[in-house]
C-alpha cells in the first residue's frame, strides 16, 4: 500500500515569543521527521500555523494595550520568521484568523449543527458586573477544585492540569475588575464527547502498542473518568463567529476552531498551489490507493485535545483521518528549572538564533539531543556549548576537515583517481553492501565477521568496518525515528561520525602516502565517499551543514528534506553506504562547519537568566506544600483520590546512603548524603529515633525525587525519604526488597 505522511505541530498561540520549550516539545522533533521522511523519498505534507483565537490573545493584547488584530498580525509574523531561522521546513504555516479558516470552522460547527449533534443548554457563568461581560477561561481565576493552587484559571488548572466547570473554581476573581463574579445564565452549545466513549476506547486502545505511555496514559485517565459534554462556544468578541442567528456575541471555543487550523491551513496551501482539491489527498479517506499516516506532534499539555477531542470530531464527521500518532513530548526545563517568561527564566527562540547566528544546526543538535521524549529533560547552556565543540566540531566537523585539508594537499583538491589494482572498487562496493543487506538484524561488528573474509581482495579490515558501520548504521538511524526516538536516531548518527574518524585514524593514510601510495588513494577514495554520506544522514538533524558538505563535494542538487510540497522524491537512504563521487571530480573550498562556542558567550547567556542574575526559586505551585512528613489533614477515613497523572508527577527513586550523621540540637534528624540520578545529594530525614546514622550508611532507600529543594537547619534538603510509619508509632524505612537494584532508579 502506498502511503502519504501529514504531519502537524500544534499551531502556537500568536500571543508571544516561541521559546526553547515550545520548539524541543512540539516543532523540532516534527521538522527532523519530516525530513528524514522527505530524504526517504515519501510524501510528506508538513503543516502548521498561528492559533490567533481565544482568551490567551485577547488578555494579552488587553495587557499591552493594543487591538488583539495588532498583537496576532506581530507574533505571527515574528514566530514565522524565527521558525525559518532555525529551519523549519513546514509545507504551509497557516493563521486561524485567516477567511478561509472561519469558513472552515462554521462549516463544521453548522454540519454538527444540522446533524443534530450539538445540545443547546442554558447554563450559569460567571459574569463579570463592572465590565458587564461573562468571564470565559482565564478571564476568571481562583483556586483549584482539585489541588488548591491559588491561581487555577476558569477553564484549567496549570497546575494539576485538571479540566473542570469554572463554577468548581474556589474563591474566583474576575481578572477585568479583580471583583468577585456574579453568577449568570447564558446559552451555549455543547458538543456531546461522551457519545464517543465508546468509539474512543476502542481507537486508543488500538494503539496501544505503538503510542508512547505517556500519552497512552493521559488518554485513558480521561476515559476511566468518563467522557461529558464540552460546551463549544464562547460569550466573547474575539473569534470565529457562532454561524446561528440567535448567537450573536458568541464564538466558538478556541479548542473547536484550533484542531481544524490543520484543515484550513491545507486548504489554504492548496489553493495556493493551484490545486484547491488537494487538501482532500491529505485529510479525507479512500480517495485512491495511497492511505495516509497522520501524525500530530505537540507538547504534553495538548494531549486529551489531539487524542480524544478531534478524533471524535473526525469520527463526527465521517470519511476523515484519524491521527494514527500523537507522539507528545514532555517539558524541556532550562538550567534545571520550568520555562517561565515572568520570571526572565526562559531563551527566545528569536534571542538564540540572533545570538548564535552561526551555530543554528548546533542548536538543533543540542535540544534534539535533550528531547523530552519519556520524562522532562533540561536545556542547559553548558550542554549546548559541549555539544556543539566536542560532538559537532570534534567529531563531524573534524572529519569532514582533516579528509578535505588532506584531499586538497595530495589529492590536487579532488576525488581521488583509484589505481589500476582499485580499479573495480565500485562494483566491489556494491557486492559488499549487497551481502550487508542480507541480513540487516545484524549488529556491524557481526557482519563484518561474517563477510570480510570474502571481501579482502579489494577492501582491507578497516574499509569493511567503515563501509558496515554507515550501512547498519543508517539502518539503526531509520528505526529509531521509525518509532520516534529522537535521541536515539541522533546517538545512531554521531557514532557513524565516530566510525568515520576512527576509520581515519586507523588508516592512517598520512603514512600509506609514502609507503604505498595506491593503497593511500584508496583511502582517501573512500574517506571522501563517506562524505555525502554523513551529509545525508545529518541532514534532518543539521540541514545547514548537510548542505555545505553536499556543495563541497559538488552535489548542490542534493535534498536536505526542505519542502516538497507532497510530492515522492528519491530515497537517499536506500542507496546511502554506496559510493555517490566520481573519480577526479573536483571539491569545492572547505569551510569550517563548526566553530567553537566559547566559555564567555555562554557566561553571557547563563547571566542574562533570571531577576538581574540573581538564583530564583523553581516555578513550581506546589513549592508551598510541607516536605518534611506530616500527618494528612484529611478526616480519617476520607481519602483523596487522585489519577493517574497526579501520581506521574511524582518521580520516586532509589537513593544509595554514603554517609549519615546526627544533626545537632535536633533528636529527630538525621542528615544524609545520597546518590542517585543526577549525582549526590543532601537530604534531611525526621528517622534519627529509629535509625542510628552507621545503620544508615550502604543502605538502599526511596526518595521523592523531584521535590522542591528546602531550607533546613541552615542547609538545603533535596527531597524526601519514604518510610512507613506503624501503628505503634514505630518507623521503617521503604527499600528493594531485591538487592543489587542501582542508585537513582525509578521506582513506579
Ligand atoms: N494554541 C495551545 C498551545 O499553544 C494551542 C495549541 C493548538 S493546537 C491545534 O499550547
Ligand atoms: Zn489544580
Amino acid at each position: 500500500m502506498n502511503k502519504r505522511y501529514l504531519l502537524t505541530s500544534a499551531l502556537p498561540y500568536a500571543n508571544g515569543f516561541i521559546h526553547l520549550g515550545h520548539v524541543a516539545g512540539a516543532y523540532l522533533p516534527a521538522d527532523i521527521y519530516a525530513r528524514y521522511l522527505r530524504l526517504r523519498g515519501e510524501r510528506v505534507l508538513y503543516v502548521c500555523g498561528s492559533d490567533e483565537h481565544g482568551v490567551a490573545i485577547t488578555i494579552k493584547a488587553e495587557q499591552e494595550g493594543i487591538t488583539p488584530k495588532e498583537n496576532i498580525d506581530r507574533y505571527h509574523t515574528d514566530n514565522a520568521t524565527a521558525f525559518a531561522g532555525l529551519g523549519m521546513s513546514f509545507d504551509v504555516y497557516g493563521r486561524t484568523s485567516a477567511d478561509e479558516h472561519h469558513q472552515v470552522a462554521q462549516e463544521w460547527f453548522l454540519e454538527f449543527h444540522k446533524q443534530n449533534i450539538l445540545i443547546e443548554k442554558e447554563e450559569d457563568q460567571f459574569y463579570d458586573e463592572d465590565a458587564q461581560m461573562f468571564l470565559p477561561d482565564r478571564y476568571v481565576e481562583g483556586i483549584c477544585p482539585n489541588c488548591n493552587y491559588d491561581r487555577a484559571r476558569g477553564d484549567q488548572c496549570d497546575n494539576c492540569g485538571a479540566y473542570y466547570n469554572q463554577l468548581e473554581l474556589k474563591n474566583p476573581i474576575s481578572l477585568v475588575s479583580k471583583k468577585t463574579p456574579v453568577v449568570k445564565k447564558t446559552t451555549h452549545w455543547y458538543y456531546p464527547l461522551g457519545a464517543f466513549q465508546e468509539k474512543l476506547e476502542a481507537y486508543i486502545e488500538s494503539h496501544a502498542g505503538d503510542w508512547k505511555d505517556n500519552v497512552l496514559q493521559q488518554s485513558r485517565s480521561w476515559l476511566k473518568q468518563g467522557l461529558g459534554d464540552r460546551a463549544i462556544t464562547r460569550d466573547l468578541s474575539w473569534g470565529v463567529n457562532v454561524p446561528l442567528p440567535h448567537a450573536k456575541g458568541k464564538v466558538l471555543y478556541v479548542w473547536f476552531d484550533a484542531v481544524l487550523g490543520y484543515i484550513s491551513a491545507t486548504k489554504i496551501w492548496a489553493q495556493e498551489r493551484g490545486t484547491p482539491d488537494a487538501w482532500k489527498e491529505w485529510w479525507l479517506t479512500n480517495q485512491d490507493d495511497t492511505t495516509t499516516d497522520y501524525y500530530a506532534f505537540i507538547g504534553k499539555d495538548n494531549i486529551v485535545f489531539h487524542t480524544l477531542m478531534f478524533p471524535s470530531m473526525l469520527m463526527a464527521r465521517g470519511g476523515y483521518v484519524v491521527p494514527a500518532n500523537v507522539p507528545a513530548n514532555e517539558f524541556l526545563n532550562l538550567e534545571g528549572q520550568k520555562f517561565s517568561k515572568s520570571r526572565n527564566w526562559s531563551i527566545d527562540l528569536r534571542d538564540a538564533l540572533q545570538d548564535f547566528p552561526n551555530h543554528v544546526d548546533s542548536l538543533r543538535y543540542a535540544m534534539a539531543m535533550n528531547f523530552p521524549e519519556t520524562r522532562d529533560s533540561d536545556f542547559t547552556w553548558k550542554d549546548f556549548q559541549a555539544r556543539n565543540n566536542n560532538e559537532l566540531a570534534a567529531i563531524l566537523g573534524n572529519y569532514v576537515n582533516r579528509t578535505a585539508t588532506f584531499l586538497a594537499k595530495s589529492f590536487d583538491n579532488a576525488v581521488p583517481v583509484l589505481p589500476e589494482r582499485f580499479a573495480k572498487l565500485d562494483d566491489a562496493w556494491k557486492l559488499l553492501v549487497e551481502d550487508f543487506a542480507r541480513d540487516t538484524t545484524l549488529t556491524a561488528e557481526q557482519a563484518v565477521e561474517r563477510y570480510s573474509a570474502t571481501h579482502l581482495r579489494y577492501f582491507t579490515h578497516n574499509d569493511i568496518a567503515v563501509i558496515a558501520s554507515v550501512f547498519f548504521g543508517a539502518i539503526e538511524v531509520q528505526v529509531n525515528y521509525n518509532k520516534f526516538r529522537f535521541r536515539d536516531a541522533l546517538t545512531s548518527t554521531m557514532n557513524i561520525a565516530r566510525s568515520a574518524n576512527k576509520y581515519f585514524n586507523d588508516s592512517a593514510p598520512w603514512k600509506s602516502l609514502k609507503a604505498d601510495p595506491d593503497e593511500c588513494a584508496k583511502t582517501m577514495y573512500i574517506c571522501a565517499q563517506l562524505l555525502p554520506m554523513l551529509a545525508t544522514v545529518f541532514a534532518p538533524i543539521t540541514p545547514t551543514v548537510a548542505k555545505n558538505i553536499f556543495a563541497f563535494v559538488g552535489l548542490p542538487e542534493h535534498s536536505v528534506g526542505t519542502s516538497q510540497h507532497g510530492v515522492a522524491g528519491v530515497n537517499y537512504f536506500a542507496t546511502l553506504a554506496l559510493p555517490h563521487l566520481a573519480q577526479s571530480a573536483p571539491l569545492g573550498t572547505a569551510t569550517i562547519l563548526f566553530t567553537k562556542i566559547e566559555d564567555e558567550d555562554i557566561e553571557a547567556q547563563i547571566a542574562k537568566l533570571g531577576d538581574k542574575g540573581q538564583p530564583i526559586q523553581p516555578e513550581t505551585p506546589t513549592a508551598k506544600t510541607e516536605q518534611a512528613p506530616k500527618e494528612s489533614s484529611a478526616p480519617e477515613g476520607v481519602m483523596d483520590i487522585i489519577t493517574i497523572d497526579d501520581f506521574m508527577k511524582v518521580k520516586l527513586r532509589t537513593a544509595l546512603v554514603l554517609s549519615a550523621e546526627r544533626v545537632p540540637k535536633s533528636d529527630k534528624l538525621l542528615r544524609l548524603t545520597v546518590q542517585t540520578e543526577g549525582g549526590e545529594r543532601n537530604i534531611f530525614a525526621g528517622i534519627a529515633k529509629y535509625y542510628t546514622p552507621e545503620e544508615m550508611v550502604g543502605k538502599m532507600v526511596v526518595i521523592v525525587w523531584n521535590l522542591a529543594p528546602r531550607k533546613m537547619m541552615g542547609s538545603e534538603s533535596q527531597g524526601m525519604v519514604l518510610a512507613v510509619n506503624a501503628p505503634d508509632g514505630t518507623l521503617s524505612l521503604v527499600t528493594p526488597e531485591k538487592s543489587g537494584m542501582p542508585a537513582g532508579g525509578e521506582v513506579r
